[in-house]
């Protein structure tokens, strides 16, 4: 009885400890209500915070109401203010929960929904105005209230840019009926993927014959060759002339360079 009892004590006192280990290690944030906000200065921001005793109240419900988060649990707020036109981002995906944002602006009771969303949340802000931003476990994980947020505030890379060119005469292949299109391309930034569609019309007597291709364009700064096969739909390209369109895309993680090109390509069989 005495070991056992020896053991229940041992085991009572471990167990306070943890505890207020526990409760030692988290703290309510300063920024849990919208009064305590962080106001974030340059850009880029980066803060690492231990969201786990954050709450959530009715300004969190109130600025939710338009986006549709599933929760707005262990949330936080930030407030930034843009000093210039451009494209910004909040990305919390590297936080150890499953986080989410909302970007609005306005005042508690008075909200304008600028953008929300799980992971990261990017929009295109207007010099001078502030935007209040509210972090919260989104619980699409479905546990848990909060961790570890890691967080990022930060403008946007520029677009990509692509600029194409379409050459005058392209070459067909009288056996499969197919077109090689070509051109240049001139691409910049550093996308995640870039292609170019191509689609040409033929008028061959009373007949149209009509096909499509894709292809990707190599994205480096300099000018670089480009082709796509052509493929009928129907029927078969011949020698003469065909009406084509080109059109080129290179997307980065937020935002997409696009140019497209209409020309009369003249059709040569394979020499
Ligand atoms: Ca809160």
């Amino acid at each position: 009885m005495r070991h056992l009892r020896s053991a229940a004590v041992a085991a009572l006192v471990l167990g306070t400890l943890i505890t207020s280990a526990g409760t030692a290690l988290a703290a309510v944030p300063g920024n849990d209500t919208y009064g305590g906000r962080t106001v974030v200065g340059a850009l880029p921001f980066t803060q690492s915070l231990d969201t786990t005793e954050a709450t959530t109240d009715s300004d969190d419900s109130d600025i939710n109401a338009n986006c549709g988060a599933p929760a707005t649990d262990a949330s936080v707020w930030y407030e930034t203010t843009a000093t210039a036109d451009g494209g910004l981002v909040v990305d919390v995906s590297s936080s150890t929960y499953s986080a989410g944002a909302i970007v609005a602006t306005g005042s508690p009771g008075n909200w304008n929904l600028v953008a929300c969303g799980p992971g990261a949340v990017a929009w295109m802000a207007t010099a001078g105005t502030t935007y209040a931003v509210l972090i919260f476990d989104d619980q699409l994980d479905g546990a848990g209230n909060g961790g570890t947020l890691n967080l990022t505030i930060d403008v946007i890379p520029p677009p990509p840019t692509v600029d194409i060119t379409v050459n005058p005469v392209a070459s067909f292949n009288s056996r499969t009926g197919s077109v090689r299109v070509s051109g240049t391309a001139t691409c910049t930034g550093d996308p995640d993927f870039t292609t170019v569609e191509t689609s040409l019309s033929q008028q061959v007597g009373r007949f149209t014959v009509r096909g499509f291709g894709i292809s990707d364009i190599v994205c480096d700064g300099t000018p670089r060759t480009w082709s796509v096969e052509v493929l009928p739909d129907n029927g078969k390209f011949a020698g003469g002339k065909a009406a084509s369109v080109s059109f080129a895309i290179a997307c980065g993680a937020f935002e997409c360079g696009f140019d497209f090109e209409e020309r009369t390509v003249q059709l040569r069989g394979k020499a």
